[in-house]
């Protein structure tokens, strides 16, 4: 008996996550030899789908990225961490996640940007830390340049600030940032709380953090997932939610499920803020608030 194929398909994605190269195609076989034998439907589209992706893979491997700095997305949605040497960043990345990282007493531990996976309400969320950005960054000082470019692909960025240091100095990033007409949704992260005072700044959410305090780093991700600006929509027959891009409605939740599922959806019940009461019945174009959870109705 094979498993639902929507099911089959989280469960090959769940193991995808963080994959490259051989490994990857490693997974994408071993899914395929899994996969029920039929020529047509939603099994059939669940192989076409891996050996599309086999082919990527093979194509990302035979471009050399060495004299690159790009970063390949990967999650639902990417946020930089920016700041002054030795801020934090590579602390902080290392706690949300469980990549191994080298952290430092000196600046510029970090010298390429380190992308990291983080879990957020079952949502994967990627990190990127960009290397000390300085002052001059923009005359192309340090492969500055080539870093501000990481951050323009972001969708927005976690200004890192030591509490025990001056604000000037992030200022001072701040305003590479902006001089390189880089415009993201942002807040600040105050590191190092367990050893000062945290701060308040004029324009931007200061979010407390301690790499030693767990209850920080908590609020720290729920900052960040409001920093994505996605909404997450949980499915009362379990698995993980889906992320979306708002404004979100129970078709574009079932369409993300399966394709198909998209085309035989009626409409859905509600469970949560967007919903008036327990398992409302709504028709396909009601639109979701983040936390929902939905049971989608199909034909
Ligand atoms: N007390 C305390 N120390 C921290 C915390 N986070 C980082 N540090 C220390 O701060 C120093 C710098 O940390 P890193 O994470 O390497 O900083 P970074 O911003 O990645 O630095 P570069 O990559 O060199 O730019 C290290 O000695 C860390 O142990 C924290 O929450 N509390
Ligand atoms: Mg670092």
């Amino acid at each position: 008996m094979p498993m639902p194929h929507r099911t089959q398909l989280q469960v090959i994605k769940r193991r995808l996550v963080g994959t490259e190269g051989a490994e990857r195609i490693r997974v994408l076989r071993a899914a395929l030899d899994e996969l029920p034998d039929y020529r047509n439907g939603p099994y059939a589209d669940i192989r076409k789908w891996l050996n599309a992706q086999i082919d990527a893979t093979r194509v990302r491997a035979r471009v050399t990225h060495r004299d690159s700095i790009a970063v390949r997305r990967e999650g639902a949605a990417q946020i930089a961490l920016v700041g002054p040497p030795n801020a934090g960043k590579s602390s902080l990345l290392q706690a949300l996640s469980s990549i191994q990282i080298r952290t430092g007493d000196y600046a510029f531990t970090t010298t390429r940007p380190v992308p990291a996976l983080t879990r957020i309400g079952g949502v994967y969320v990627q990190l990127v830390e960009i290397p000390g950005l300085i002052e001059g960054a923009n005359e192309g000082r340090g492969g500055g340049r080539a870093l501000l470019g990481v951050l323009r692909n972001a969708d927005g960025i976690v200004y890192c600030h030591d509490s025990t240091r001056p604000l000037a100095e992030l200022e001072a990033v701040r305003a590479e940032v902006a001089a390189a007409g880089i415009e993201k949704p942002a807040l600040v992260a105050a590191t190092k709380v367990d050893e000062a005072a945290p701060f308040t700044h004029p324009q931007l959410r200061v979010v407390p953090v301690s790499v030693l305090d767990d209850a920080s780093l908590d609020a720290f991700r729920a900052a960040v997932w409001e920093l994505t600006g996605l909404v997450r929509i949980f499915l009362r027959d379990g698995g993980d939610p889906v992320a979306l891009r708002p404004p979100a409605t129970v078709e574009d939740v079932a369409h993300a499920i399966h394709h198909e599922l998209g085309a035989r959806c009626t409409g859905a019940r509600v469970w949560g803020p967007s919903a008036r009461f327990d398992g409302q019945r709504v028709g396909t174009a009601h639109e979701l608030a983040d936390g929902d959870a939905v049971e989608i109705l199909d034909r």
